[in-house]
């Protein structure tokens, strides 16, 4: 933050017991990018003419400023099926929401959604972001298509990066293409297979499916007997079982029971109707298993159990290649930290288009743009045996926030600086009224202001030590000086 007024004006004397107000005493100007929250101390002395003493006194204040999140929030296909789902062939749109969680009201901004699948294509990969006021949200959606030679039950990803101004913020997010499921459909058990244990195995009937035409059923058993029927499945990321299933039988000894990978999941009795269960898998290969088991007495009902549609988790790649960055809006020159966000990669290629350096294969490389434009980041990541290639379109935009300081020659704005190093005071002869900015060495800015022809001095007491950029601009010339504070 930069004090962009004097920083010391005059008081008129106070009367003993009274006080002063003055309005607009100071104004502030905060750096582009500053984080929700920054505490800001500003230092305040009252001297008086004759005095030797001084009187200080403090106060921190907090910056206000947007911050960014992003959310995925539905797959829009009333148009279309209206699952709720991406469906092979199926155009649909991607409902995201971006969380402005800051205590401002964020400017203006763009998203872009990439992915790297090849089953899926946008209408437009960049949307406008209207502005957002503080602790306020806005949904955006992409039109999407899903390829009709798109496998039912693949995964697909999507990569989204909204950015506004110098804030920005990136999701990446998995979802599948259609069902795999077992619906019994084929009025047999060849779909999936599935293997039978206990005392009977289960079958197929036709009366009272959950959908469609048929159903499992677990076969007429004695006491102390039991109908397994399991299957084995194999999901690369947390992903949803669900199934419906019917039970009647004798209320608490005879029941139906869920297991994933011999653990208990659910266990169910009584005369229950037709219910959706649904469990979480982590990542892995697992066993699914259905059994109807009796106790040793007693029967009720009809002493059996039913399970219809059971959607298994989908299945595919398992490797998507994802990115984010700390800034998408730089200077000149100033560093961008980028940062792999693939899960399980063990080796990463860079491309970064327009930067030095053009290619890293570090997981989280920095990299510094030296011309004005947009540029495409491509990341391609390897587990050893798949490959994933992201590319992100106009990911970065380069600013010229000062002017080269080796390539200037504007006589209009010639300035004179002095001292150079300096502790933070300074003073700055030009010839004519002019605009005078400074930017820190992350190309932040930290004054600005107007000189008039003469001599003009500028306290950056407050800043840290470091290299500045001083920027004077007078007759639409442009004229830049390195400046040290020490
Ligand atoms: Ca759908
Ligand atoms: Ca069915
Ligand atoms: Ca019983």
């Amino acid at each position: 933050m930069a004090l962009s007024s004097n920083n010391t004006i005059s008081l008129e004397s106070i009367d003993a017991s009274s006080s002063v107000e003055i309005e607009n005493a100071y104004t502030f100007e905060a750096a582009r990018y500053v984080p929700d929250g920054t505490a800001v101390n500003l230092d305040f002395v009252l001297n008086v003419p004759g005095k030797r003493t001084s009187w200080e006194s403090s106060k921190s204040i907090k910056i206000n400023a947007p911050a960014l999140g992003l959310e995925f929030v539905r797959v829009n296909d009333d148009a279309a099926n209206g699952n709720g789902r991406l469906d092979v062939g199926e155009t649909a749109s991607l409902v995201f929401k971006v969380n402005n969680t800051g205590h401002a009201a964020s400017l203006a901004g763009k998203v872009h959604i990439a992915s790297t699948s090849s089953d899926i294509t946008f209408n437009t990969t960049e949307v406008t972001l209207p502005v957002i006021e503080a602790e306020a949200n806005q949904e955006v959606s992409f039109e999407v298509s899903v390829a009709a030679e798109a496998t039912e039950g693949s995964l697909v990803d999507f990569a989204i990066d909204a950015v506004v101004d110098k804030y920005n913020a990136s999701l990446g997010t998995v979802l599948g293409i259609g069902l795999v499921m077992e619906d019994f459909e084929t009025g047999d058990f060849s779909q999936f297979p599935w293997v039978f244990e206990g005392t009977q195995p289960w079958e197929i009937t036709d009366v009272n499916p959950y959908e469609g035409t048929y159903c499992a059923v677990s076969k007429d058993i004695n006491n102390n007997e039991s109908c397994v029927m399991k299957v084995n499945a194999s999901n690369s990321s947390p992903q949803t079982v669900s199934f419906y299933y019917k039970v009647s039988s004798e209320n608490n000894f005879d029941k139906l029971k869920f297991y994933i990978d011999g653990a208990e999941q659910g266990a169910w009795s009584g005369d229950k109707p037709w219910t959706q269960a649904s469990y979480t898998l982590q990542p892995g290969d697992h066993e699914l298993k259905w059994e109807y088991k009796k106790d040793y007495t007693q029967s009720a009902g009809e002493d059996c159990a039913w399970v219809d549609n059971i959607v298994m988790p989908a299945t595919g790649a398992t490797l998507f290649a994802n990115f984010s960055a700390n800034s998408q809006v730089v200077c000149k020159n100033e560093k961008v930290h980028f940062a792999a966000t693939t899960e399980n990669a063990t080796s990463y290629e860079w491309t970064f288009e327009g930067g030095t350096p053009a290619t890293s294969t570090e997981m989280n490389p920095e990299v510094r743009y030296n011309a004005q434009g947009n540029y495409k980041v491509t990341l391609k990541v390897s587990d050893g045996t798949n490959e994933s290639t992201i590319v992100k379109e106009n990911f970065v935009t380069v600013e010229n926030c000062w002017v080269g300081i080796e390539d200037i020659a504007a006589p209009a704005a010639n300035f004179n600086l002095y001292p150079n190093p300096n502790n933070g005071q300074v003073t700055l002869e030009v010839e004519a009224q002019s605009d005078i900015q400074i930017y820190n060495n992350m190309g932040a800015l930290v004054y600005q202001g107007q000189l008039q022809a003469g001599t003009n001095h500028i306290n950056l007491q407050q800043q840290a030590k470091g290299v500045y950029i001083v920027r004077v601009i007078a007759n639409k010339q442009t004229m830049v000086k390195k400046m040290i504070v020490q």
